[in-house]
């Protein structure tokens, strides 16, 4: 593949060289002593954000919500929930922040409000509301019963009953999320105004909580990449992005290497880049998929996901790259080890994930290798998706043992768990008793051990950080592929004007001799290595278990 030259600094744009990072406020740090988190918290730990080397914040949910499912469900869109502070802690974070070269990207919430919004209050209470068509009703069925059969994501039904207006409303995730309509033009300029009033803050962009809903038809049962899905998307470009120097990133879990390009093509006039979530899906159980006990781990499958996506943003549209979020399993639990081999795993698949061609997202924690909970009861969970799951599950005769065994492998409590500061009481989390428990291990795994280790995961990660900023190769090389059916070893490419930089990672936990493919062979200098310095990708090579290092050739 012939290797681009760069495109001018200018034409690159200032998340394409930056790294992410996600903080879920309940769980980031807890200012009060009310075993909450908070953005006072987050305030307060930026200069350690700073010292990674990030660019940008991607801040879950903050505005005014019940909580049903942690915010996202949000009954205010321009207020800010009490527990987190309020309007003017956010424009102080805002501040504090851009000191720090970091900006904020929030999460937006608007495939769903929450049932507490007034909107909603006004449309379940009469059908002539203005607001009544702002979500989706039918009329019940001819036998009286829900318009429809279709199941929420959180267990249940999707149709609920609300008898003052005698119809049913949609809410694909729960009750208490009922679903948007965004075939009401009313309803997508309010949405408009809304992240206009955000932007208009000073904030970095959005993140787009499952954007690919939006374009639902409920009658022809379409749920996800509707017909007028990229109508709605590139009229939210026109209305509210469109000249300003920000970021959108959407979420779908239903994005696909053929649609990809749909969403976030450099012409499209819609997104920059997508989560996908190729890679996860592929490691879940195929008939139980999450909540069943996860097949083993198949490297090949993994390489191919990425391998696709990466071919697909070659020359046009942008990556994002992640193995972790607050919804998934702590990454080093479920590609790597979180045991003997916790500190080199977490660094082999930071390094992996960091060089590849697209924008990195590091999750909470993720930079000091935090791990999966490894819960022994339901009653020690708090997300609102395996309790509903657990009815459901329980009633089709899956038994608590094997939930369970589904809720560790893959519960998205195991990433809300408090972040570990210190090896302290509650992990420096909180002074108080924190609303979901501490994981066991914060005696050992917490940023102030790992910090103080200048071989720790933090400096590594730091260090990778650095590389895609100074780096040119690293934002803009050619991605190229080897040993692709290697069961062990991940091995590519990164080229541009002549220089390459060679990666090689072993994912196993066992030592492994690698045949270096001839057009992988290469001499230079190592750019980042977990293991022993190499200047040399030749022959065949012994690497130990999870040894990952990448070399830079050329003038260097
Ligand atoms: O998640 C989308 C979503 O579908 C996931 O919850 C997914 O179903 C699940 O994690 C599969 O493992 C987004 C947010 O990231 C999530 O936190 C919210 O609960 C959800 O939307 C509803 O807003
Ligand atoms: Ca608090």
């Amino acid at each position: 593949m012939k290797a681009e030259s760069a495109p001018s600094q200018d034409a690159t744009r200032w998340w394409q060289a930056a790294t992410g990072y996600q903080i879920y406020p309940r769980s980031f740090c807890d200012s009060n002593g009310d075993g909450v988190g908070d953005i006072a918290g987050i305030i307060s730990k930026l200069d350690h954000l700073r010292d990674l080397g990030i660019g940008f914040i991607w801040l879950s949910p903050v505005y005014e919500s019940p909580m049903a499912d942690n915010g996202y469900d949000i009954s205010d869109y321009r207020a800010i929930a009490p527990e987190f502070g309020t309007l003017a802690d956010f424009d102080r974070l805002v501040a504090e922040a851009r000191e720090r070269g970091i900006r904020i990207v929030m999460d937006l919430v608007v495939n769903h409000s929450s049932s507490a919004h007034p909107w909603f209050r006004a449309a379940s209470a009469s059908r002539q509301a203005p607001e009544h068509d702002y979500y989706i009703w039918r009329d019940p069925a001819a036998d009286g019963g829900p318009p429809g059969r279709h199941r929420a994501s959180f267990g249940g039904p999707a149709w609920h009953w609300v008898p003052q207006v005698g119809r049913y409303y949609f809410g694909q995730f729960s009750p208490e999320q009922p679903d948007l309509n965004w075939d009401n033009p009313a309803l997508r300029r309010q949405i408009y105004q809304m992240m206009n009033w955000w932007l208009d803050r000073g904030i970095g962009g959005f993140r787009l909580d499952v954007i690919s809903m939006i374009g639902k038809d409920v009658d022809a049962e379409i749920y996800e990449e509707g017909p007028r899905l990229h109508t709605y998307l590139q009229e939210m470009h026109r209305e509210a992005f469109a000249g300003r120097d920000i970021v959108t990133v959407g979420e779908s879990w239903a994005v696909s290497p053929e649609t990809a390009l749909l969403y976030c093509g450099r012409d499209r006039g819609e997104l920059d880049m997508m989560f996908q979530f190729a890679h996860v899906v592929a490691g879940w159980h195929p008939e139980l998929g999450k909540w069943g006990t996860p097949p083993p781990f198949d490297l090949r499958r993994f390489k191919r996901v990425f391998n696709q996506w990466q071919a697909v943003m070659a020359e046009d549209g942008w990556n994002s790259l992640f193995l972790s979020n607050h919804d998934l399993p702590r990454q080093v639990s479920v590609y790597g080890d979180d045991g003997e081999f916790r500190v080199a795993s977490a660094k082999m698949l930071a390094t992996v994930m960091h060089l590849m061609k697209g924008t990195p997202f590091v999750y909470q924690g993720e930079e000091i290798g935090m791990t999966n909970a490894h819960f022994e009861r339901i009653d020690q969970l708090r997300d609102v998706e395996a309790l509903g799951h657990y009815a459901d599950q329980i009633a089709n005769g899956v038994t608590p043992e094997e939930f369970m065994a589904g809720v560790n492998a893959n519960g998205r409590d195991n990433a809300r768990t408090p972040m570990q500061w210190t090896d302290g009481p509650q992990a420096g989390f909180t002074t108080g008793t924190p609303w979901l428990e501490v994981n066991r291990n914060h005696g050992t795994v917490n940023v102030a051990a790992d910090r103080a280790d200048p071989d720790g995961i933090f400096e590594h990660y730091r260090r990778l950080i650095a590389l895609r900023r100074d780096m040119p190769i690293v934002v803009h090389g050619a991605y190229r592929p080897f040993a692709e059916d290697h069961r062990a070893v991940f091995a590519y490419a990164r080229e541009l004007d002549g220089r390459r930089i060679g990666v090689v990672a072993n994912f196993t936990r066992d030592p492994v001799e690698f045949d270096v493919p001839e057009g992988l062979a290469m001499t230079g200098r190592c750019l980042i290595s977990n293991a022993r310095a190499r200047q040399a990708l030749s022959g065949r090579l012994s690497l130990a278990p999870f040894e990952a290092f990448a070399i830079l050739s050329g003038d260097g």
